[in-house]
């Protein structure tokens, strides 16, 4: 088949000046390198949607988490979940290429991709959404000549949250809705007015303060506010201060402190003697982890100080999805089956307290990235999933739904309210994936079904093992390889043969290093019942690192 020698022209003229790999959440880089891996991006989303039969596929600009200088961006299949594996590859492949054309060609051949413009046939569209980066909308703009130069329908909906883009992509395809704002809120609104009507605590008269991270998340808690009935959500990190710096979910689970605040008036307001909620958003909102400060007088924490805070990050979800979902499980006596997946950060803790509540939870971990535990979740009727940084959600199969759907037909009483209440839980959770927003309004309507006013009640559920994370810059992070869902290390050899024989020494303690896939760091993790000499132990693998991949300096 020939293509265009348009497209072909474009596409080479649109090279990157470095090699790029599709990691855990895309591809991501300095802003300035990317508008040759975005315009490519925009090629390669227009050849997914043209290789399977649908309405459209997703593409967001975004670097979540990173700074504000770095953007990036990831690409949404049609049922709303991440770029397929293979695509991935294919990815890496087009972005990287000398001889585009010839990768062209091959999506010919063996992925059905038609390049033509057929003026008959309906073609997908592009779905697009960015975060309010300075950099994203005009990067977007490149999608745009792509898409259109491919001769595909072009979607833009703006600044949006990357779980919000996600479900536009998934209600198009799967439930033929005009995907918006609206209904996205509505499904939102609908479950938390269902479960506060069988909530045991009413907690109207809780303060909830969201640390936005200064990114799109705000604006995403503004419609959500005017959408739904939640009370007393003050939003402070709304765009006075830079992204994610020194606030946000990533910063907060790091580091455990208060987020400094640029906008404190806003919590000026709260009254000192206020039950408050605290939470934050990361940069795009997929992940969200709620804290409890040490000081209790809300008004002088503005947080210049270094404030410490106890974290109750996405291990803490995952648990109290899974009590609540196994309550109402336990009274309908079903046998829908509940996975609960975590990764190897979870906090050893969670993951026993977890495996004590017995059936129907079962627990796995597999390796990080949102990917690996969605895929994992959706093989349970009902998949619990959360990554320790506040990236997850709750997901229900078909099956499930339509179970709990004959449950409410044919029942009435506790059986009938228990089924409804787990439907209203599938309505707020994100079927596509993590979200924070959802996730937002998911803990909120948990705690009132617990009847907790407080956060300390939640916290008290178990006590976090002493564990540590530390992020070292190296010079070749690639060169560490791991298995078994990145608890073993198997290179570099030195790296191995120490983390083997520190493990078997010292056998109530267990490790985690692994290069991160979205910066130029290598990630450890340690947890153990002493913290000092959990400090001791990770202070010898670091110099191990370090040694094995080069500082970066030398
Ligand atoms: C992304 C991925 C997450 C992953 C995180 C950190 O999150 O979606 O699944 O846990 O990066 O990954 P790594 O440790 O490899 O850097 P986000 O919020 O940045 O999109």
């Amino acid at each position: 088949m020939t293509i265009d020698e348009n497209i072909i022209c474009k596409i080479q003229n649109w090279k990157p000046s470095q090699l790029f790999s599709y990691g855990t959440a895309g591809f991501r880089a300095r802003a300035n390198l990317l508008p040759p891996v975005v315009f490519r991006c925009g090629i390669l989303a227009a050849a997914r949607a043209l290789s399977v039969p649908c309405v459209c596929v997703g593409l967001m600009i975004t670097a979540s988490h990173n700074p504000s200088e770095d953007n990036g961006v990831k690409i949404i299949e049609p049922d709303g979940s991440m770029l397929d594996e293979k695509w991935e590859r294919i990815a890496s492949k087009l972005i990287n290429s000398e001889n585009p054309r010839e990768i062209l060609q091959e999506l010919c051949f063996e992925e059905n991709v038609c390049w033509t413009t057929d003026s008959k046939s309906i073609r997908p569209a592009v779905y697009v959404g960015y975060d309010s980066r300075e950099s994203s909308e005009p990067l977007s703009r490149l999608v745009e000549q792509a898409v259109k130069l491919i001769g595909l329908k072009y979607k833009c909906f703006g600044r949006v949250t990357t779980p919000q883009l996600h479900y536009f992509v998934k209600v198009a395809n799967e439930d033929g809705i005009q995907a918006n704002k609206e209904n996205y809120f509505q499904r939102l609104s609908m479950g938390w007015d269902i479960l506060s009507q069988y909530a045991f605590a009413d907690n109207s008269e809780i303060f909830r303060v969201v640390d936005c991270a200064n990114g799109v998340g705000h604006e995403a808690m503004q419609d959500l506010t005017h959408f739904t009935k939640i009370d007393n959500i003050v939003c402070v990190n709304t765009g006075n201060g830079e992204l994610n710096k020194h606030c946000g979910a990533d910063f907060i689970q790091k580091n455990t402190v208060f987020p400094i605040i640029s906008d404190p008036f806003h919590i000026k307001s709260i009254p000192s003697n206020a039950l408050v909620h605290f939470c934050s958003l990361d940069g795009d909102a997929d992940r969200l982890v709620y804290f409890i400060p040490e000081k209790t007088e809300y008004s002088s924490l503005s947080g210049s100080s270094n404030q410490r805070v106890r974290v109750l990050e996405g291990d803490r979800l995952s648990v109290l999805a899974a009590i609540v979902v196994k309550k109402f499980l336990d009274l309908l006596q079903s046998n829908l089956s509940v996975g609960v997946i975590q990764t190897a950060y979870a906090n050893g803790a969670s993951t026993q307290f977890l495996k004590d509540l017995g059936k129907p939870i079962q627990v796995e971990c597999v390796s990080t990235g949102v990917k690996h535990l969605e895929r994992a979740a959706r093989r349970y009727d009902i998949g619990i999933f959360w990554e320790a940084n506040g990236h997850g959600t709750i997901l229900f199969s078909e099956n499930a739904k339509s179970f709990l759907r004959k449950i409410i037909e044919s029942t009435t009483g506790q059986k009938k309210n228990a089924a409804l209440c787990l439907l209203a839980l599938s309505s707020i959770g994100n079927q596509a994936t993590g979200d924070a927003i959802c996730n937002f309004v998911l803990a909120e309507s948990l705690l009132k079904v617990m009847g907790w006013q407080d956060l300390v009640s939640w916290e008290s559920l178990y006590q976090d093992l002493p564990n540590c994370y530390k992020a070292l810059h190296v010079q070749n992070k690639e060169l560490i390889q791991t298995t078994d869902q990145e608890r073993k290390v198997t290179a570099p050899h030195s790296l191995s043969v120490v983390m083997k024989n520190l493990s078997e020494s010292n056998p109530s303690y267990r490790f985690l290093v692994r290069p991160s896939g979205t910066e130029n760091i290598v990630r450890l993790y340690g947890e153990g019942p002493s913290l000092p000499t959990l400090k001791c132990l990770m202070e010898q693998i670091e110099t191990v690192v370090l040694q094995a991949c080069g500082t970066p300096e030398s």
